[in-house]
């Protein structure tokens, strides 16, 4: 095999991979929100839908925050009549399929808040895929005192002020 084989393949590869990384939107989230509580509360959680348009499953993990000192998926578990919380170190994407972060399910805790979010505050936080790809998302903060965001709902709430308004 001549090494200018080896080098036109080599190429090759490293376009084929350039490709697959511009391409932002084979990983999305859709109808983020994150729960706004009282200022004594250091703790909060965030839900979104994640979907994966690859033909092959993405492992994702909880990625980092500026508004969180740190960020960890949970699931809840019921056992002897009580619910409780626990750490999932990652959750899984099926191909074509999406991964729904909701009240009394999974959701994201984003621990040690490093400010207070009151309602209409916006959040960024970011997700990584097990190959190490960030998904940055922005999530508007819903005070806990208003009803939790039907998905229409939440696809609402991220519509600007002007808006919304001009829906009523
Ligand atoms: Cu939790």
């Amino acid at each position: 095999m001549s090494c200018k084989w080896m080098s036109v393949g080599g190429l090759a590869a490293l376009l084929f991979s350039a490709v697959l990384q511009a391409q932002p939107d084979q990983i999305t989230v859709e109808n983020a929100y994150v729960r706004g509580l009282p200022p004594s509360q250091r703790n909060t959680a965030a839900f979104f839908s994640v979907q994966n348009h690859r033909d092959r499953d993405v492992q994702i993990v909880a990625g980092a925050s500026d508004a969180a000192e740190g960020l960890e998926i949970h699931g809840h578990q019921h056992r002897n009549g009580m619910m409780s919380m626990q750490r999932e170190d990652a959750i899984t994407v099926p191909a074509g399929g999406e991964f729904i972060f909701a009240p009394g399910a999974y959701h994201l805790m984003l621990i040690n808040l490093t400010r207070p979010l009151t309602d209409g505050d916006q959040v960024q936080f970011n997700l990584k895929t097990a190959g190490g790809e960030l998904i940055t998302v922005d999530a508007p903060v819903i005070s806990v005192l208003k009803p939790a965001p039907t998905p229409n709902n939440a696809a609402r709430a991220n519509m600007s002020h002007t808006e919304h308004k001009g829906m009523h």
